[in-house]
């Protein structure tokens, strides 16, 4: 049985308020307009209404019709609009300051430095190690060969914590406890052969070439029989490596009272080729790895006898070392947070054979 068109109308306006989605109207807009809708069922139900109302009964059924086409119409308008809104609403929220894919971020160069070292002393059997900024008297000093009031501290000064720790002046502070964690190594016939890089802190007159934060890579290898030689081979294997050319090196006495004999590992200025320029304090040389055989008093504070096994440290200027890679004149640019600078140097990507073991 047909409704009459006012009912139709009424209908409409129910069925459609009910309607969650847009795609429910179509379905309505079938049931009530198609070719066997309501609509049409009336227009059927014509033929049976006498002449004289025939007309009349005719324009309502078309006002009828066209009031459903526009309601349905201003239906599906709105549940498209809630359903936007929905959409937006479970859409994650964005940051739109964030950096479109052309500015993505890049390595700072002194962790492209740390990193492509860290692969080559990978590659000669070197563990790679971990150790914190934050340290104590005992490690960054004491166990190293230098009890309180030496006047090798002087060189050293840093900044102190009010719980008496400090920040490690050098990575050297590491030393007692990587030998200690890899002791082990020698009982089992196995050298100990470990770097470890890291941020170091002075209370430091800042130039071209000083900074109050800067990193250094440590470098340790202990067994029967390491020599002068040992140490020699590795520093080589070590600057043919980085600059892929032939860099001039000198190796000149040092003193550090962790190590007997010692040494200063300096490199001819590559900015200015050796004539002398801010960046080598006009020397035309550059200090960057100090090195030595390691004091028989530090194998014995890591639990090693000095008598049976012998061993080389370095420790080498990181920072220092990228300036010379990458040619920066002061050392100033890598602290200082200017990205456009800092990203010049930068590869976008790159990785270590060993990414899991980073801290
Ligand atoms: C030391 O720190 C020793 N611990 C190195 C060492 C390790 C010697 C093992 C022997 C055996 P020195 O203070 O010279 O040494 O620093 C080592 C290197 O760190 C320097 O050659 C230099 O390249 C870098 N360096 C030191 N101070 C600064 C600084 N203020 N800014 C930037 N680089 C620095």
């Amino acid at each position: 049985m047909f409704q009459s068109p006012a009912e139709l109308k009424k209908l409409f306006e129910e069925r459609a308020a009910a309607a969650g989605k847009a795609a429910e109207m179509e379905q309505l807009r079938i049931e009530f307009l198609g070719k066997k809708g309501y609509i049409a069922g009336l227009m059927q139900e014509l033929r049976n209404v006498p002449n004289e109302r025939k007309k009349e009964a005719g324009q309502r059924i078309n006002e009828a019709k066209q009031f459903i086409e526009r309601a349905l119409a201003a239906r599906v308008e709105e549940l498209k609009k809630l359903e936007e809104q929905m959409l937006i609403d479970a859409t994650e929220s964005y940051d739109e300051s964030m950096p479109t894919d052309d500015d993505l971020g890049s390595y700072h160069p002194i962790t492209l430095v740390r990193r492509e070292m860290e692969n080559i002393f990978l590659s000669m059997g070197f563990a790679v190690e971990d150790y914190s900024e934050i340290t104590d008297d005992y490690n960054c000093f004491e166990a190293l060969n230098i009890p309180k009031h030496h006047p090798a501290r002087d060189m050293q000064d840093t900044y102190y914590l009010s719980s008496g720790q400090l920040l490690k002046t050098h990575t050297s502070a590491a030393q007692n406890t990587i030998l200690r964690k890899y002791k082990e190594n020698l009982v089992n016939g196995q050298p100990i052969r470990a770097i470890f890089p890291g941020r170091c802190f002075r209370n430091e007159k800042i130039d071209a070439c000083h900074e109050n934060t800067f990193f250094q890579m440590e470098g340790i290898m202990v067994d029967r029989d390491i020599s002068i030689s040992n140490l020699i081979y590795f520093m080589k294997t070590m600057l043919s490596e980085v600059f892929q050319r032939d860099v001039t090196v000198r190796l000149r006495p040092g003193f550090f009272p962790f190590v007997e004999p010692g040494f200063e590992l300096d490199i001819q200025c590559l900015i200015c080729g050796g004539k002398g320029c801010p960046s080598c304090k006009d020397s035309g040389w550059l200090e960057l790895c100090p090195c030595g055989m390691i004091h028989p008093n530090v194998l014995t504070a890591a639990g090693i006898d000095p008598e049976e096994y012998t061993g080389f440290a370095f420790g080498l200027g990181l920072t220092r070392l990228a300036m010379m890679r990458y040619g920066v004149k002061d050392i100033r640019v890598f602290n200082g947070g200017n990205l456009k600078a800092l990203s010049q140097f930068t590869e976008k990507s790159f990785t270590r054979p060993d990414e899991s073991k980073e801290a």
